[in-house]
């Protein structure tokens, strides 16, 4: 990183290679009573996804009881658990979803 001299100059002291961030999944959980065309607005509105892609999740997580929503850092990954959660309540909807890390 960057040092100072002592009559104030900045000076270059070291390169340390970046690490990655961790990343975590969002999982989207099944339930009996979410109405399958909410979890596809989820999915386009907070996970980006094309409709048709959306639809592919959706029934998966209908079908397998889990899917993957997206995968983001740690921050943005509890923020999208926390938004989507509040936004089902607000309707009046179970939706559960989790932020797990990766590996
Ligand atoms: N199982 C829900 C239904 O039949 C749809 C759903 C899908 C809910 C994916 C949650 C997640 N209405």
């Amino acid at each position: 990183g960057e040092g100072r001299t002592p009559d104030g100059q900045t000076q270059t002291l070291e390169r340390t290679a970046t690490t990655r961030p961790r990343l975590y999944r969002v999982l989207l959980l099944n339930d009996d009573y979410t109405p399958m065309e909410f979890v596809v607005m989820v999915l386009e509105r907070y996970f980006r996804k094309a409709e048709g892609e959306a639809q592919l999740i959706m029934l998966a997580v209908h079908h397998k009881g889990q899917g993957v929503a997206g995968v983001y850092t740690r921050d943005v990954a509890e923020t999208k658990v926390a938004q989507v959660t509040a936004h089902a309540r607000r309707e009046g909807h179970p939706l559960r979803l989790l932020a797990e890390p990766e590996a």
